[in-house]
């Protein structure tokens, strides 16, 4: 179905933006309808969408790195989509960035403090890493500075400060016990809570999302009692998991390379953490790399990397806490054959009368869809 956004942005905008970002204007128009949508506002409001990304003024970033392994900058470079990065990278004006600049030594901090300078109130802090505070902060430095000074430098002046990653947001692995080194998240070492982005690494999409919604708005989204947006932590992955058929009708994946794990069963008697941490990754996938790229989709065990207090904390073959145990009365029967008993229409009012996100139907669908020609399990199969 041809795609037309109710816009705003006019033929001429989408020329620039299809110039600007290198990007088709299909693509882009789709583009805008997904953020549009991953943000949950009105699908009117995807012309504000694509006026700000055209037009808005590229909001400065100082970006961070303490205590991690760069993956987070790596997985927004990494993105397999071919433009992700670039729309990123083009809708912020990135003043400073360890591994990305080119200037290095006193040419890089002048760069820094030049940017707070001229961005005073109105640049965007983003921190990557947690920060160590054992031995007064002597573990990093930088410039001369600690971790400690640099941070608490660098948000006086901004008008919003993001930790990307779990080891900003809640300490992440380098906090795991016995943390030798004091590894601290942002909001610990400000004394004030920050937006906050966890995943190891985090999908950056949601990083983008977050930017669009304050070009658009002029704020942050709304957020969770950890900080983090709504959009993205809202639901528990366990929600929204093409495996759930599976963990409801009983059938269970018992080791990594059995007849259940190779059929796509449910993990959670391999450690699954999904039941018990928030996160969209079953719903935005990783990389653009199609269907099953996030770590569940792929056999994988989710070992809760966004949530504190789980992912680097519970063995990972530990069960998860089953926060809701309620199965979703959408889904099929075990017995049931392939996708009977739903149509376009009983997805659409499902979906509507659940409230849920817009992807609810397509992931109905899917589930539906995954059903394996296997037999209900056996007697026993399912107490395993
Ligand atoms: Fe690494 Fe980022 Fe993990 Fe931490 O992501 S992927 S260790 S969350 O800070 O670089
Ligand atoms: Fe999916 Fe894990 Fe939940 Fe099973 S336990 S349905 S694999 S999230
Ligand atoms: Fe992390 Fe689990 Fe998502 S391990 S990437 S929160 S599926």
């Amino acid at each position: 179905m041809k795609q037309r956004l109710p816009l705003a942005a006019n033929q001429d905008e989408l020329r620039g933006a299809e110039a600007r970002f290198g990007m088709p204007r299909r693509q882009f128009v789709q583009l805008c309808v997904g953020l549009t949508a991953a943000l949950g506002l009105s699908r009117s409001a995807a012309g504000a969408v694509a006026k700000a990304l055209v037009q808005a003024r590229r909001p400065s970033v100082i970006w961070l790195h303490f205590q991690e392994c760069t993956g987070c900058t790596e997985s927004l470079l990494r993105a397999e989509h071919p433009t992700l990065e670039k729309l990123i990278l083009d809708i912020i004006s990135l003043d400073y960035h360890e591994t990305l600049m080119v200037a290095a030594g006193h040419q890089a901090e002048q760069a820094r403090t030049a940017a707070m300078a001229a961005n005073k109130g109105k640049y965007i802090l983003v921190v990557e890493g947690a920060i160590p505070t054992g031995d007064n902060g002597n573990f990093c430095k930088i410039g001369g500075k600690t971790a400690i000074e640099l941070v608490r430098e660098c948000a006086a002046d901004a008008a919003a400060v993001i930790a990307i990653g779990s080891c900003a947001s809640w300490g992440g692995m380098p906090s795991t016990s016995p943390n030798p080194t004091g590894a601290s998240p942002v909001s610990e070492i400000l004394g004030q809570p920050v937006l906050t982005i966890p995943g190891c690494p985090p999908n950056p999409y949601n990083f983008l999302t977050t930017v669009v919604h304050y070009l658009v708005l002029g704020k942050l989204p709304e957020l969770d009692a950890k900080g983090r947006p709504k959009f993205a932590y809202g639901r528990l992955i366990h929600e929204n998991c093409e495996r759930r058929a599976h963990f409801d009708a009983g059938r269970f994946a018992i080791e990594f390379g059995d007849a259940g794990h190779r059929q796509g069963w449910c993990l959670y008697k391999l450690g699954c953490k999904g039941p018990e941490t928030y996160a969209n990754c079953p719903t935005i996938l990783f990389g653009d790399a199609g269907t099953g790229s996030w770590p569940v989709g792929c056999g994988h065990p989710c070992i809760g990397c966004t949530e504190q207090g789980v992912g680097f904390t519970k063995p990972i073959h530990e069960l998860a806490k089953l926060l809701t145990v309620t199965p979703p009365t959408q889904f099929a029967r075990p017995a049931e054959d392939q996708g009977q008993g739903a149509t376009i229409a009983t997805i659409a009012t499902v979906a509507a009368v659940g409230g849920l996100a817009i992807g609810a139907g397509a992931r109905l669908a899917k589930n539906l869809g995954n059903r394996p020609d296997a037999p209900p399990p056996a007697a026993g199969d399912e107490t395993k």
